[in-house]
């Protein structure tokens, strides 16, 4: 064995040289690495007693990319290109040993072995498209020409991970190796080149052509999910480059594209949010250690569309579930629900009928909360009142066995105070589930100020395991989502009466990035949500729209005009409620510009994320980009609200806050911490 750098060995076996890569946690393609293949080669190639090479790694994968930690800082050791020269140029036959997963340029190395094996459990892809980038190394001429355009297309713009056996059958992979016998299967694979006189196959000999209609048709049916976004358009161009130009040539078009996606804001972004994705999950001051308790059942008060779609997610990990409503008639139609949402999967084919009554075996109703006294967990889904709340907990501090999780799924109220109707407040934390519960990716756990670290560690434990992404955030009005939230809804409003149209207000956030803005968004869910007839204290815009019958899309119009198939048209109607609620109350309807829509909606909202910083609220900046992203669709490419701040800067938030505080007082007021991050020139993203 002998050592080519700290994360290369070459070894022989027999006539065929081993080069295995060990570089935690997944063998990126750090300067090293990159180092290490180099050397690795070199030797292997000048070794006269080696007659092939295979390339194995160490470690749970094959290399998984490149080092995203690497971008944007100097280039160091060898290039990749110069590693894939070496491997691709070698007059001896190189074979990929894959398992785990070869991802963006750790399959862009694979491509430039001559044959490539798998054990069946390993997947490859190029998934550079979802950090806003595209395959930089060769990938987008190579995959096209073996794979063909459309499957190419496919994969570069979804990022997907396909599984071994469907790399064989495509050509991706030359052949399947026994699960857990890589190494002998390559070797073996390796011999039998060598025995068979098999070619030094190249992918960059091969040709694919495509018909121009392919890409036209390709753009045109993902028109919607790629808008906004840079990254899926540069890699279809690349495809198109591959079937049109000579590899050399294609791959100058690759190389400038992937410049001008790795220097640019969009992928600087969706790198940032890769990062954060994982950081999320780091709780400082919680040991690695601290004890996980058991959850093998859940219990869930009220059956309403919160606690339904709540249940759905534990059922669909094997998780027992008892649902508790008050009566029977809420019980059955809560069961229905949620038997309709498992059958309608099971009709668009992802799920089988046998897996819908799996999971509805696990769910039983009761109307008894007595009936919850052995739930290792149980979230209360009722509505947003601290008395009746205060009242279920204070039972269930009798009922529940001792150790038991008891958790509110409230997005408003105070969960300490919640806690005090119980004698364990230690056992007390907020589940903030989005709705729809079961599709929502969001959960904002809420950690009140006695709760545990136990129940704090199993509570994002369980998160992750039912397919969430958990933020840890504290107790405040909204916690973290919605109140920034409501500095935006409050802009919105301001600005209607100020003279900005509701279509004008979700156009500016609609071009931002978002799916929908707040008017359109109100008018999905129902304007009638919170409806108060009772305008003793002032009518809204709002309640005059209800009033009008004008309750949303449910009923053919709300802020918009609806025609049969639900495209919105600007109303003239509200337009005229507008006028006269302004006129009303002596307002001056002026025009305002898209600047001071798009400045008075997420400004106020970067700022309340510092006071939430500065409250201790959301562990870091980028916890905060995490709900946002997850929770309210905010684009990725714009990496959330602080990240945007940042690239904004910080010093131009302060200043306009500053320039609004003094027309529109002191809501606008800059937070200390943004005042004296924007001083020192500093970023949130700097913040330790
Ligand atoms: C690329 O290749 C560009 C080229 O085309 C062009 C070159 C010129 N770099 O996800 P996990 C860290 S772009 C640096 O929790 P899992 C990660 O941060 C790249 N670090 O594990 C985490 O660190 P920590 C294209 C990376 O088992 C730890 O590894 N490739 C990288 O759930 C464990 O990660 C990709 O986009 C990286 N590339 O999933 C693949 N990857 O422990 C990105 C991971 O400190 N990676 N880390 O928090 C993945 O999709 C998953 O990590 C993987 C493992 C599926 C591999």
């Amino acid at each position: 064995m002998a050592a080519i750098n700290s994360v290369t060995d070459l070894t022989l076996d027999g006539d065929i040289a081993v080069i295995t890569l060990n570089s935690p946690p997944v063998n990126a393609l750090s300067f090293n690495v990159r180092d290490g293949l180099f050397e690795g080669f070199k030797a292997a190639i000048a070794d006269p007693k080696a007659k092939a090479i295979v390339l194995i790694c160490e470690g749970k994968t094959f290399i998984a990319g490149a080092d995203i930690s690497e971008f944007g800082g100097a280039q160091k050791g060898a290039s990749l290109f110069e590693v894939q020269t070496m491997m691709e140029d070698s007059p001896k036959p190189v074979i990929a040993a894959i398992h785990g997963t070869a991802l963006g340029g750790g399959l862009e190395v694979a491509l430039v072995a001559h044959y490539r094996v798998a054990v069946p459990s390993a997947k490859c892809g190029l998934p550079e498209v979802n950090l806003g980038l595209l395959p930089g190394a060769g990938g987008t001429q190579r995959l096209p020409r073996i794979v063909g355009a459309e499957k190419a297309l496919e994969m570069m713009t979804s990022g997907s991970h396909v599984p071994a056996k469907q790399c064989l059958a495509m050509g991706l992979v030359d052949s399947l190796a026994e699960e857990g016998k890589l190494l002998e299967g390559a070797v073996a694979f390796a011999r039998k080149v060598l025995e068979q006189s098999m070619p030094l196959k190249k992918v960059r000999d091969r040709e694919v052509t495509a018909d121009p209609q392919v890409f036209a048709d390709f753009r045109k049916a993902n028109a919607r999910k790629f808008r906004g976004f840079l990254a899926p358009e540069y890699n279809i161009q690349c495809i198109e480059a591959a079937c049109t130009l000579p590899f050399d040539e294609g791959l100058k078009v690759e190389r400038k594209l992937f410049m001008e996606l790795v220097t640019g804001v969009q992928s600087a972004a969706q790198r940032y949010v890769f990062f954060a994705e994982r950081q999320v999950w780091k709780i400082p001051g919680i040991a690695d250690d601290t004890a996980i308790i058991p959850v093998a059942t859940v219990g869930i008060i009220g059956a309403g569309t919160m606690g339904g779609g709540i249940a759905m997610n534990f059922l669909n990990v094997g998780i027992p579930v008892k649902i508790i409503e008050t009566k029977q008639e809420a019980l059955d139609r809560g069961l229905g629900v949620i038997r309709k949402n498992y059958e309608n999967t099971a009709k668009r084919g992802r799920l089988t009928l046998e897996q819908v009554e799996e999971r509805m075996g696990l769910l039983t109703g009761s109307l008894e909360l007595e009936d919850l006294a052995d739930s290792d967990l149980i979230i209360e889904a009722i509505f947003e009142n601290m008395a009746v709340k205060k009242e279920v907990f204070g039972k269930l501090d009798k009922i529940a066995k001792a150790g038991a999780i008891l958790a509110t799924n409230t997005s408003a109220l105070n969960i300490d105070e919640i806690a005090t109707a119980t004698t364990r407040p230690e056992a007390v934390i907020g589940l903030h589930f989005f709705s729809p519960a079961n599709v929502m990716r969001l959960l904002e756990v809420v950690r009140a100020d006695k709760t545990s670290d136990s129940v704090i560690a199993t509570s994002m434990q369980l998160a992750k395991k039912i397919g969430k992404i958990a933020a840890l955030v504290g107790v405040c009005p909204g916690f973290v989502g919605n109140r920034m939230l409501f500095q935006r809804q409050n802009q919105a409003q301001a600005m209607v009466m100020e003279g900005a149209m509701p279509w004008d207000i979700d156009r500016v956030l609609y071009d931002f990035g978002f799916p929908m803005g707040p008017f359109a968004m109100s008018d999905l869910a129902g304007l009638d949500i919170g409806w108060n007839k009772d305008t003793s204290k002032g009518e809204t815009i709002r309640d005059r729209l209800c009033e009008l019958d004008r309750r949303g899309q449910k009923t053919g119009a709300g802020y918009y005009d609806y025609d049969e198939n639900r495209n919105a048209k600007p109303s003239e109607i509200t337009e005229g409620i507008i006028k006269e609620f302004a006129a009303k109350t002596g307002r001056n309807q002026r025009d305002i510009s898209d600047e001071e829509i798009l400045e008075r909606t997420i400004f106020p909202m970067i700022n309340e994320g510092a006071k939430i910083l500065e409250e201790g609220k959301a562990i870091r900046p980028s916890d905060i980009d995490i709900v946002w992203i997850n929770g309210y669709g905010w684009p990725v490419y714009r990496g959330g609200p602080m990240f945007y701040g940042d690239t904004v800067g910080l010093a131009k938030v302060v200043e306009r806050l500053k320039h609004y505080q003094s027309q529109m007082g002191d809501f606008f007021k800059p937070s200390a911490l943004l005042e004296k991050l924007a001083a020192e020139g500093k970023r949130f993203q700097d913040m330790k």
